[in-house]
């Protein structure tokens, strides 16, 4: 496919009118989403957890990147992100045909080190079709759960640039319009733009345009926060519920907890049975928030006891 232009909008752009490019492109560039005393404040956040964050050690997760997860828990200012009403406004609009409800599915700030090569292309929407298998083992793909992808938007994620993106320092390569290709029919180089932005813009993607973060051939690490959600039936990829535990969310504002999971989505998914004491039975996971469990442990027989 040939090379498309990577749209850039204002940040307060209409959800609608960001669907829509989101659509047709998988994807769009908002510009001075967050304010630099946003940037600043979210940097001082992160900045001992990035600092303190091994490198990957990957093929896809690259040698020269850190991944740092669990924002909701660590970051008071990645809280306020996360249900910004202008992302979730976004979020609520484009995924709307495919659930009723939605949650996060990862949170991540991903820095790219100098020296680092170029991530292979790849959708994100392949986290639910793709087989965790050892290397020689055929085939990589669940045909049905693949082909279900075709049919839905399973997700949306943001990238908000914490430091300048350039096409030198590592700024995530994009395909605009790749949406509708085929799995197996990876876009060559020609095709994928480096979403080249100032720290404070963002870029909007979707599950299933082809991206994937640049090489850093510069002297300067490139940091990115990651944001994505899914539809409420799906599975999250980051844990959510151990990524920020009740005693953590708990404090949370209730619009974040819901998008953690901490709610039941539709008529049935995500109740709980707290296992002690009898009686108690499919509670909302609201009471697990709302009441400090005691720690439990399985006795000599295997039943659950509370531990005095
Ligand atoms: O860091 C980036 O620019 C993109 C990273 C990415 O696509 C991924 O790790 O799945």
């Amino acid at each position: 496919m040939s090379q498309r232009e990577l749209q850039r909008r204002p940040a307060d752009t209409p959800s609608e009118e960001l669907a829509k490019i989101l659509k047709r492109d998988g994807c769009v560039v908002l510009k001075d989403f967050a304010s630099k005393t946003q940037i600043e404040s979210i940097n001082r956040d992160l900045q001992p957890f990035i600092n303190a964050t091994a490198k990957s050690s990957s093929d896809f997760g690259g040698f020269k990147t850190t991944r740092t997860g669990a924002l909701i828990a660590r970051s008071p200012r990645c809280r306020e992100l996360a249900i910004d009403p202008r992302m979730l406004g976004l979020v609520e609009t484009f995924l709307a045909p495919y659930a009723n409800t939605f949650q996060l599915h990862v949170t991540q700030a991903i820095r790219v080190l100098p020296g680092e090569t170029a991530q292979m292309p790849h959708r994100d929407r392949w986290a639910w079709s793709q087989i965790q298998l050892p290397p020689d083992v055929e085939p990589r793909v669940n045909p049905v759960l693949a082909r279900l992808m075709t049919e839905i938007e399973p997700q949306l994620n943001v990238m908000l640039a914490l430091t300048d993106f350039t096409a030198t320092n590592g700024a995530t390569r994009i395909a605009p319009g790749s949406t509708q290709l085929p799995d197996d029919e990876i876009p060559a180089d020609e095709a994928y733009v480096s979403a080249e932005m100032k720290s404070g813009s963002m870029l909007v993607f979707t599950g299933a345009v082809f991206h994937g973060a640049g090489a850093n051939e510069s002297e300067h690490d490139r940091v990115g926060l990651n944001i994505d959600y899914t539809l409420g039936w799906l599975r999250q990829e980051d844990n959510q519920y151990l990524s920020c535990p009740p005693e953590i969310a708990k404090d949370l504002d209730p619009k974040l907890q819901a998008l953690l999971g901490y709610a039941v989505a539709g008529p049935s998914l995500g109740y709980f049975t707290p296992p002690l004491p009898a009686g108690k039975d499919l509670c909302s996971p609201r009471r697990a928030l709302r009441e400090a469990s005691k720690p439990i442990r399985l006795d000599a027989d295997g039943r659950p006891e509370f531990v005095e």
